[in-house]
């Protein structure tokens, strides 16, 4: 059987490290996509010369050209601008919603059957963008956020609990801003959820209200360390997660923006939220149970999440 072939639209931080992850992973051939001239075919040339010293099997090219991309299995979408010190995700939203378009024209024209996976920010309001641009079936378009944001909360949460990071499980919900819902009644170190741990004194409430915003802010807080970038070994291996749970039909439950109908209230809205995923994208929207605070914390970062719909609606007007 042939490999799967790997699209990575967006050849710089992030779309370079997820082609050496998905080498080294060997989840299928890569083809790396950019419009700057050089730097996917340079990129991928520098990766396939790694494969004869770790031992990998999959070939790399870069191109710059949409036919290339033809019968793509996955696409993983970062073009776009990223953030810089100072800016918001939403400060992105004009220039990359015109990247949207063209991206997502050029997969609907040459790999319409393909699980698309979008991490360009401002990410809820850019993965419904991109699904209305390629006019993909939903389930089979999905945004990375909540992946990462959980990694960076079980991060954090085995620092302070002095235990191996495999034991944290944590469940972020919400739309990827500053309104993130980090839920601490979900999230569990062995099982052992948040606040009985606080009750068993292994940390203090005010600890673990500081963790939440840490998270939160977890991606400001490496924009203003790197200063010319955002955030992209993190992003990339959660992309490659999702990526790994299609290929392999795992019937991951992740953290996802996938287009939600029917749950939480929604009415077909783009924002993070546990998903089943498998061979069939997003096979399953997880609905769980909030209590008072978390559901106005959602309720507040949908509303965010329908402000940036709309301002989108507003520049393009073919969305409204
Ligand atoms: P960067 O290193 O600048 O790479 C973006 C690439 O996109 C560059 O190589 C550009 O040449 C290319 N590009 C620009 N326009 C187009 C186009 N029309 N077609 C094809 N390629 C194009 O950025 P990065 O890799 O660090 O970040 C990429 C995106 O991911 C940004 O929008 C970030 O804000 C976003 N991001 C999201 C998360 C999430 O968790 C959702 C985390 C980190 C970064």
């Amino acid at each position: 059987m042939a490999r799967p072939k790997i699209a990575l639209i967006g050849a710089g931080q992030i779309g370079g490290t997820l082609a050496h992850l998905v080498a080294l992973k060997e989840l299928g051939d890569v083809v790396l996509f950019d419009i700057a001239e050089g730097t996917p075919q340079g990129k991928a040339l520098d990766i396939a010369q790694s494969g004869p010293v770790e031992g990998f099997d999959a070939s790399l090219t870069g191109t710059n050209a949409y036919a290339d991309l033809k019968g793509a299995d996955v696409c993983i979408v970062t073009a776009g601008v990223p953030r810089k010190p100072g800016m918001s995700r939403d400060d992105l939203l004009g220039i990359n919603l015109k990247v949207m378009k063209a991206v997502g024209e050029g997969i609907k024209a040459n790999c319409p059957d393909a699980f698309v996976i979008c991490i360009t920010n401002p990410l809820d309001a850019m993965v419904w963008a991109l699904r209305e641009f390629s006019g993909l079936p939903h389930n089979k378009v999905v945004g990375m956020a909540g992946v990462l944001d959980s990694a960076r909360f079980r991060h954090f949460l085995s620092l302070e609990f002095n235990v191996s990071m495999k034991d944290v499980t944590a469940f972020v919900l919400g739309g990827h801003g500053d309104t993130m819902v980090p839920s601490v009644r979900y999230s569990t170190v062995g099982g052992i959820p948040l606040p009985d741990l606080v009750a068993m004194g292994w940390t203090t409430q005010a600890k673990l209200d500081a963790i939440v915003q840490r998270t939160r802010d977890g991606g400001a807080e490496i924009v203003g360390l790197l200063k010319t970038g955002s955030a992209f070994y993190a992003p990339a291996a959660s992309a490659v997660e999702m990526a790994e749970a299609y290929l392999k039909d795992q019937k991951r439950l992740l953290p996802c923006a996938a287009h939600v109908k029917g749950a939480y209230g929604l009415d077909g809205l783009y924002v993070g939220v546990p998903v089943i995923l498998g061979a069939d994208g997003v096979e399953r929207v997880v609905e769980v149970k909030l209590d008072a605070t978390e559901k106005a914390m959602f309720d507040k970062s949908v509303d965010a999440v329908k402000g940036l719909v709309a301002a989108c609606k507003g520049i393009d007007p073919s969305l409204a």
